[in-house]
């Protein structure tokens, strides 16, 4: 069913769009009324049969720029020639454009599992996950993102558009605002004309460019590992459910991404995206009795899936070569918190190097024998396979319970093997085929020194400001309000830092997303956290109760940018607020 034609897009309200959603709602429960009542996950229907390991893992290569746009990209918008009216990009002569890419967002096909029926999906590039982008410091590049979604569509989803490169250091009208959504025919309440496609300016600076002139900045404010998502206001989730996600990669001189790179600065951890540096992309979907994907557009909770997705497939397997490999492992979402470990066929624990977090390196490796993932949160892993058996397999396991979208309920419990050794039993969702070793040595490290941490320089905290996240009347808020695109809530000044104080109420976990900068756990319920959460992070997850206190900076651009919960459902129903940096 289509969606409800909108006399005036320029002022819907948050109730407007809330009121849409819900006729949105009306029509995806009219297509899928055969199967199965609003169900939650642990009593959730199975869905078909599908057995596990039957696909190989899909991985791509890095995405093609194009020769030129037609039209050219301008600071302006191209209005006249389709783009939507959104503000001009802020700074653009400083780090003017060196390459364009296009982006189509449609429909396209795809297939999660032999037993399931090929269905429609929505698509970066019609495909799912959408092509990965390799992008490098120093080079800025635009993006053109084409809105090519059919505009009558059947069932869940929003045919308009807002992508979000999460969390590049970038200007406001390049990061996906939720208001900022267009198509040909209509336009979000922060644009001002709708259009066929929107250019995104990615500048690819490190953060603090004021800081430092001229000169090429702090490289220890690199990002490395981000995703691209839609981020429309009030249908993130169904957009996303419907497959609009990507793979981002940054690099620089340190983690140059080649491994043979001579440069002694270059950290030569494993590299080739595709090849030994392997996304990720973990999302659990409900498929209904039929095999299509369904989304339960009632539940206010979270959504879990009945089955485990690894870049668009149901539990695929994964050759590799006796050597080492980088995974950087994204929580796609909607809800499910995960907790992954690495096992044999036996379900003996490994160890891996766990070397960055939500994209961004650490100090020094940790070793580490579980990763805890939130929806959006992202770790990068390195795997050395040299020390298995060619002929073996490993399995990446999912320990953690989930038994509604409010949150995990814990891990399940630890056994011991025949043999007295810790084994975790849970849901194998990736499997690990060892073959041979490499044709080439491999060459590539995990060195002791990894890139070192920026200071926290609380001199330069202007103001504490709290935020709790809560369940009040029955919607989700912050600070008890709902998020209003058109209202900033509170306004940093560019080049202050600040202490935001997140606090958890209620029995729900909330994985809370700044956009924008990277910020620093200063304390975790008072405590120091835990050493994989001391590093640059853009997710901050509240247990019920919990208290984290972050350190965070507002540098080089103003405008509008959004906090949120990223259990998408939590955002969809209204726990956001705009924050707009101000000079
Ligand atoms: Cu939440």
């Amino acid at each position: 069913m289509p969606l409800p034609e909108r006399a005036s897009p320029l002022k819907m309200s948050r109730r407007r769009s809330l009121q849409v959603g819900a006729a949105t709602a009306a029509a995806g429960l009219v297509t899928s009324s055969k199967i199965a009542p609003p169900a939650q996950a642990g009593n959730l229907p199975p869905g078909p049969a599908t057995p596990a390991f039957m696909v190989e893992l899909p991985v791509y290569t890095a995405k093609l720029p194009v020769a030129r746009l037609t039209p050219a990209s301008t600071q302006a918008a191209s209005v006249a020639d389709g783009e939507c009216g959104r503000p001009d990009h802020q700074r653009r002569d400083n780090w003017p454009p060196q390459k364009s890419y296009t982006l189509d967002v449609r429909e396209g096909w795809h297939s999660f599992h032999p037993n399931l029926p090929t269905q429609k999906i929505w698509g970066y590039d019609g495909i799912y996950p959408g092509p990965t982008f390799v992008a490098r410091y120093g080079e800025p590049i635009i993006v053109r993102i084409y809105n090519n979604l059919p505009r009558n569509s059947v069932g869940f989803g929003s045919p308009e558009i807002s992508t979000h490169l999460h969390n590049l250091h970038c200007a406001s009208e390049s990061d996906g605002f939720a208001g900022d959504y267009y198509s040909a025919a209509n336009y979000g309440p922060t644009l001002t004309a709708a259009g066929n496609y929107k250019d995104h300016h990615y500048p690819h600076f490190y953060a603090g460019y004021d800081h430092f002139g001229a000169t090429n900045g702090d490289p220890r404010e690199a990002l490395g590992t981000l995703w691209y998502h839609d981020h429309r206001d009030g249908f993130t989730t169904p957009n996303v459910y419907k497959g609009m996600t990507g793979m981002y990669l940054l690099f620089d001189d340190i983690d140059s991404g080649d491994e043979r790179d001579p440069n002694p600065k270059a950290l030569r951890l494993p590299s080739g995206v595709g090849k030994y540096d392997i996304p990720l992309v973990f999302q659990d979907k409900q498929f209904d009795s039929s095999g299509y994907l369904f989304l339960d557009q009632f539940e206010n909770d979270g959504i879990l899936g009945n089955k485990f997705c690894v870049n668009g497939k149901i539990q695929p397997f994964f050759k590799v070569e006796r050597r080492k490999y980088r995974f950087r492992l994204l929580d796609g979402g909607p809800s499910r918190f995960y907790e992954f470990y690495l096992t044999t066929p036996d379900h003996v624990v490994q160890s891996f190097s766990f070397i960055a977090s939500d994209g961004n390196l650490l100090p020094s490796p940790l070793t580490m024998s579980k990763v805890p993932l939130a929806p959006a949160e992202r770790a990068d892993i390195v795997i050395d396979f040299s020390k298995y058996d060619t002929g073996t397999s490993l399995f990446l396991v999912n320990r953690l319970v989930h038994t509604d979208g409010k949150g995990p309920d814990g891990e399940s419990v630890n056994t011991r093997n025949a043999s007295g050794l810790l084994t975790k039993r849970g849901t194998q969702i990736l499997r690990f085929d060892i073959g041979n070793a490499p044709a080439l040595p491999d060459v590539s490290q995990v060195p002791a020194l990894l890139r070192a941490l920026p200071d926290i320089d609380l001199k330069q905290v202007v103001k504490t400001r709290r935020f709790e996240f809560d369940k009040t009347n029955e919607v989700w808020t912050v600070n008890g309000q709902i998020y209003d695109a058109e209202k900033a809530t509170v306004k940093p000044k560019m080049g202050t830092a600040e202490i935001w104080v997140l606090e958890g109420k209620g029995s729900w976990h909330h994985p809370v997303h700044i956009h924008f900068e990277e910020g620093r756990i200063l304390t975790r319920n008072g405590r120091q956290p835990p050493p994989h959460e001391r590093g640059r992070k853009d997710v901050y997850v509240l247990a019920p109760g919990e208290v984290v206190r972050v350190f965070i900076r507002f540098r080089d651009f103003t405008g509008k940018y959004m906090m949120h919960c990223h259990n998408t459902i939590h955002e969809d129903h209204a726990m956001m607020i705009r924050y707009d940096i101000v000079e």
